[in-house]
C-alpha cells in the first residue's frame, strides 16, 4: 500500500512537470507569434499541437540518453533543461545564444552539447541517419544510452528516414524514432504524402516494433515511450512510434494555413488542443485545479515575456565572428 502511494506520488509529480513544461512551450510559442507581429523577432515554427508527445516522449529518456529532435521540438528542448532565457537568446540571435550563437533561425539548425541535443536540422529527414549514428557509436562504446529522434510524417517520405530506420534495424540500435504524426508537410496533406497513413504499418518491413498512439493524449503517449526506451535500452533494438496530432497553428509564420484548410478543419484542431485535454484530465484526477492550471499558464507566460525582454537587451554577436563556428578553421 505505501508503495502504491509513494508510485502515484511519484507520477504526479511527473505528470505535474509534464504539465508545466507544456504551458511554458505555450507561453514562449505565444509570445513569439507577439514578437514576430511586432517586428521584433524573425520566425515562429508553432510547436502548438506537438507539445503532448514532445514532452511525453522526452521525460522517457535520461539525462544520459540524447536528444536528436525535429526543428519544431521546442518541447523536448524545454525538457532536457532548456530555459525561456536561452530560448529567447536564440529567437533574438544574441551572442550569448547557446543554441547556435545567434547564427540560426529560431529552433531552425542547433546543438546544444550540455543538454544533449544533437544537430537540429531545417534539412528535413537529414537527422535520422544521424541519429542512427549516435546510437550505433553507443552501442559500440557499450555507453548504455538511448537516442529518441523526433520527426514529421513529410519526413517520412524523404530517403534519409528508409536509411536511418533500416540502418537502426539491422543493427538493433538503441533508437526511438517518434513520428509527430500532424498529417501535413507544410500545405501539402497526408494524403498526397503517403497511400497508409499509418506510419507504425511501414515497422513491420523493417523487422522493428511500431506502435501507434494518440499524440493528443499525454499519460498514453509517455507509456508508449517508456516502453519503447525500456525495449531499446534491453537490447531489442528500435520502436517506430506514429503519434497522431493535429497541427494548430500554420506551418510557421512565413505560412497562412487558411490558403489550404478550411475554418472548420481549424476549430477540429484546437479542439484536439494536448494541453487543453491534458489539464482536464489532471483536474478531474484531482492533481490539480482549474485555478491551479490557469496560474501555472499564467505564470509561464510573465515568465516568457520577461525572458524577451531580457534578451533583447543582450549583446549582439560581433560582425567580425560572423563566420566562427560556421566554417572549420575560422
Ligand atoms: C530536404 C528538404 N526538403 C524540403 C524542405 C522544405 N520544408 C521545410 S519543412 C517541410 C515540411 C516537413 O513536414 P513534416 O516532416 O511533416 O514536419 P512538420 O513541419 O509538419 O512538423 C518542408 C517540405 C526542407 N527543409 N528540406
Amino acid at each position: 500500500m505505501a508503495t502504491a502511494t509513494r508510485a502515484e506520488g511519484a507520477t504526479r509529480k511527473l505528470y505535474l512537470n509534464l504539465h508545466r513544461w507544456m504551458c511554458m512551450a505555450k507561453a514562449l510559442d505565444d509570445r513569439m507569434h507577439i514578437l514576430v507581429k511586432q517586428g521584433r523577432a524573425p520566425f515562429v515554427g508553432s510547436s502548438r499541437g506537438h507539445e503532448g508527445i514532445q514532452v511525453a516522449s522526452t521525460a522517457a529518456i535520461g539525462p544520459d540518453d540524447w536528444l536528436v529532435p525535429h526543428y519544431r521540438g521546442l518541447a523536448n528542448a524545454i525538457v532536457r533543461g532548456l530555459t525561456m532565457k536561452e530560448w529567447m537568446l536564440a529567437v533574438f540571435a544574441k551572442a550569448g545564444d547557446p543554441l547556435s550563437a545567434g547564427r540560426n533561425i529560431p529552433g531552425g539548425c542547433y546543438s546544444y552539447r550540455k543538454l544533449k541535443i544533437a544537430s537540429v536540422s531545417q534539412v528535413v529527414a537529414s537527422w535520422i541517419p544521424k541519429a542512427a549514428g549516435i546510437a550505433y557509436a553507443a552501442k559500440l562504446k557499450t555507453e548504455g544510452s538511448v537516442t529518441l529522434c523526433t520527426f514529421g510524417d513529410g519526413a517520412t517520405s524523404q530517403g534519409e528516414f528508409h536509411e536511418g530506420v533500416n540502418f537502426a534495424a539491422v543493427h538493433r540500435l538503441p533508437v526511438v524514432f517518434v513520428c509527430e504524426n500532424n498529417s501535413y508537410a507544410i500545405s501539402v496533406p497526408i494524403r498526397l504524402q503517403m497511400a497508409n497513413p499509418d506510419v507504425a504499418d511501414r515497422a513491420a518491413g523493417y523487422g522493428i516494433a511500431g506502435v501507434t498512439v494518440d499524440g493528443t493524449d499525454v499519460p498514453a503517449c509517455h507509456e508508449v515511450c517508456r516502453e519503447a526506451v525500456a525495449r531499446a535500452r534491453r537490447g531489442e533494438g528500435p520502436t517506430l512510434i506514429d503519434a497522431k496530432i493535429w497541427r494548430i497553428n500554420s506551418h510557421t509564420s512565413e505560412d497562412n494555413h487558411l490558403k489550404y484548410r478550411t475554418r472548420q478543419e481549424l476549430d477540429e484542431a484546437a479542439h484536439h488542443d494536448p494541453l487543453n485535454r491534458f489539464s482536464a484530465w489532471l483536474v478531474e484526477r484531482r492533481w490539480i485545479t482549474a485555478e491551479g492550471a490557469a496560474e501555472v499558464q499564467a505564470a509561464c507566460d510573465a515568465e516568457a515575456s520577461e525572458a524577451a525582454d531580457w534578451a533583447e537587451q543582450q549583446p549582439d554577436p560581433l560582425p567580425e565572428d560572423a563566420l566562427k563556428n560556421v566554417f572549420s578553421g575560422t
